[in-house]
């Protein structure tokens, strides 16, 4: 059993229900998206809804009532600075694409930086009926389930989970399929990096890789990886983007490799 006074488990506790209700909120607009306007971020690709807007105020209004000190980082809104050390890192929707179009692969990430390192996170996507949750030294669960990493898989064990949006180069794109299908791999690919984070958690896919993702949509993610055992590399932070590598030790250093990064 948790210790209700360590602050990390306090926080841990209050982003799984966070997340959970964010989700159900998230729901309810995507059962009725006739009621949504999407409008255009930075491409014809690059989405937003009252959707991400509504779940995202709300999240922070929550996060804030239960610790006023901690800091947000969130996709929608500025970050805003804390003084406990804590900082929260929130996707309302992760995924957005394939929620506007109707797919069921869209999640709520809340992950938590302490001292900008990862140490606590929760992802659900309502539609699956999946909550992910892990924290530092807690072990990774789905639905409660404990996960554990294969950790004889290679590249070939089963699908790539590949994020690459429009921010990506076609010269990013095109080197990292070429050399993982020369090698025998194949490709996996859902709208949401978070989610796809939980699948290599979860032995659904062997390894994940993302050219550019931000600290929202992988915070969580990491986590997972790394309580169900595998490793994770995210070479952004708390403030820029920048590539992530996920997979147990031979698929994470084969994916390095093969995005041209060592
Ligand atoms: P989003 O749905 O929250 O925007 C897919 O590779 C990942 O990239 C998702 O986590 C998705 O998060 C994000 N994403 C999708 N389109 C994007 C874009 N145009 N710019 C930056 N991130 C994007
Ligand atoms: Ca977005
Ligand atoms: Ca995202
Ligand atoms: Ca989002």
């Amino acid at each position: 059993k948790q210790d209700e006074t360590d602050p990390l488990a306090q926080r841990f506790a209050v982003a799984q229900a966070l997340a959970r209700r964010a989700g159900n909120t998230a729901r309810r607009f995507f059962l009725r998206p006739e009621s949504l306007t999407p409008e255009l971020k930075s491409s014809s690709q690059d989405l937003v809804s009252e959707a991400d807007r509504t779940v995202e105020a709300w999240l922070r209004s929550a996060i804030a009532r239960h610790f006023p000190d901690d800091g947000i980082v969130g996709e929608e809104e500025a970050a805003t600075a804390g003084t406990s050390g804590y900082v929260w890192v929130v996707d309302p929707i992760d995924g957005t694409m394939p929620f506007l179009v109707g797919q069921p692969n869209w999640c709520v990430s809340i992950g938590l930086a302490q001292a900008g390192r990862p140490v606590a996170g929760a992802i659900y996507a309502p539609m699956l009926r999946e909550l992910y949750a892990a924290m530092e030294g807690g072990g990774a669960f789905l639905n409660g389930r404990r996960l554990e990493m294969n950790a004889d898989w290679t590249l070939t064990s089963t699908t790539i989970g590949f994020g690459a949006t429009q921010k990506a180069t076609p010269q990013e794109v095109g080197r990292f399929v070429e050399g993982l299908y020369r090698e025998g791999g194949v490709l996996f690919r859902i709208g949401s990096g978070a989610l796809m984070l939980a699948y290599v958690a979860a032995n659904r896919i062997a390894g994940y890789y993302d050219p550019m993702l931000y600290c929202w949509d992988c915070w969580a993610g990491a986590v997972l990886i790394r309580e169900a055992g595998g490793e994770v590399t995210f070479a952004g932070d708390l403030a820029r983007p920048g590539p992530i590598w996920a997979g147990n030790a031979s698929v994470h250093a084969d994916l390095k490799r093969l995005s041209g990064a060592v």
